[in-house]
């Protein structure tokens, strides 16, 4: 059975960044200006005022600095508070697809390949701009791959579900050579006038490469094993979908049409149930703490990636051995530990062994174990 690697990666990056600072200034003008117009209920203690959100807490709470988004004026705008992106036409390419290519292009460059010698593009991110066509085809389309292109979603773990998925593939023989691109637009399923959660996410697209080892025309990480799970949970979730309309008020600006989670339940929940996922992981595949050089954890809190870190490595990570990139991107989804990979895995030496994996909604955990060759 052919082994598959990971041989390129990609990250779309958007040019618009927002501050701490500045995404606190804008909720706070939107708390005084909402507090203003309820001033006679709150006067009469028929409403509560909206608190301000601080920079001091959002660090603090998880590790977050700065986020990419698509568009930061209608975020920081207290009479919007949501990204501002243009109508497209049928004609013109949309724009997670858009994003799509950039990333890809360069996961292709890494990796030698060019994009007709693609077997299938995996679109696996929390959201899709469309139910369909699939946003796959029309990146497979943009680029002009071969074979086939389906979307999927397993929120934060689409990325490492669309890795197993394509390595399986790979390993059966059904195709040669697979893109999983996983573009997301947190930003627009985001409320960002709820200061629990406004600090959290970013917008980016990240892009890989696999295709079999034998096949490899550089360095590359073997895909060494693959492990998913999930376990149904409401503690993340978001109601919108297309059974909106059939439903009394179904236009209602209503809070649970976009991302909500009890936080703190899902940070106790999720850390045990992902420790227990990578220890059996490694322990399945003979893997010791002391023979992994580095993971590559999901991006959502500094605190959480510590504690699972301390939990794999059997004491506190080396800098370097657990990297975050948390602070400039905030959660990305399923794009944030693939951005690690990105980042931070090219001074690995061949057989060094590395740990992906991410976690999230669902909910979700996916790991996979590489190794460094060539
Ligand atoms: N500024 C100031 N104070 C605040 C703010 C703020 N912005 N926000 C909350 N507070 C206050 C609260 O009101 C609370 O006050 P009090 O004690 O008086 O009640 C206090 O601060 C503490 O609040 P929390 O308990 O909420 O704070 P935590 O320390 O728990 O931190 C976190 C909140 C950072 C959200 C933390 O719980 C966390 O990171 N949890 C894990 C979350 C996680 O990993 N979720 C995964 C989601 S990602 C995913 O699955 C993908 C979904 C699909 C993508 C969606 C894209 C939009």
């Amino acid at each position: 059975m052919p082994q598959a690697a990971i041989t390129g990666t990609g990250v779309f990056t958007p040019s618009e960044v927002i501050t701490n600072d500045e995404l606190v200034a804008a909720y706070n003008a939107y708390a005084d200006r909402v507090n203003a117009e309820n001033a006679a209920a709150i006067a009469e203690g028929r409403s509560e005022p909206l608190p301000h959100s601080s920079t001091e807490f959002i660090v603090q709470a998880s590790g977050i600095e700065n986020r990419f988004v698509l568009d930061k004026s209608g975020v920081l705008d207290p009479a919007v508070m949501h990204p501002v992106l243009r109508e497209r036409s049928n004609d013109e390419p949309g724009v997670m697809a858009e994003m799509a290519v950039v990333a890809a292009n360069q996961a292709l460059a890494q990796a030698g390949v060019a994009a007709d010698e693609i077997d299938a593009v995996l679109c696996a991110a929390s959201n899709h701009e469309r139910p369909y066509p699939a946003i796959a085809v029309e990146i497979q389309d943009l680029l002009g791959t071969g074979g086939f292109g389906f979307d999927m979603n397993v929120a934060c773990s689409s990325a490492t579900f669309g890795i197993q998925t394509a390595a399986d593939m790979i390993r059966a023989g059904s195709l040669r050579k697979a893109l999983v691109v996983s573009p997301e637009i947190c930003s627009a399923h985001l409320e960002w006038r709820d200061r629990d959660c406004h600090f959290i996410f970013g917008d980016v697209c990240t892009a890989l490469v696999l295709e079999r080892e034998q096949d490899a025309s550089g360095p590359h990480f073997t895909v060494r094993s693959t492990r998913l799970a999930t376990r149904f949970s409401n503690n993340i979730r978001n109601n919108n979908g297309f059974l909106r309309r059939t439903r009394p008020g179904h236009m209602a600006d209503r809070r649970d049409m976009l991302f909500v989670q009890e936080g703190r339940k899902v940070f106790r929940q999720v850390v045990p149930m992902v420790s227990a996922h990578i220890l059996q992981h490694m322990t399945d595949e003979g893997i010791t703490a002391a023979a992994l050089k580095r993971i590559w954890l999901h991006q959502a809190n500094k605190t959480m990636n510590d504690f699972i870190g301390r939990k794999v490595f059997g004491r506190i990570p080396e800098p370097g051995e657990q990297p975050n990139i948390l602070q400039d991107y905030a959660n990305t989804s399923s794009a944030g530990s693939i951005i690690a990979f990105s980042r931070f895995s090219n001074d690995l030496a061949p057989g060094d062994i590395g740990l992906i994996c991410s976690f999230g909604a669902g909910y979700s955990v996916g790991s996979v174990i590489v190794e460094r060759k060539g």
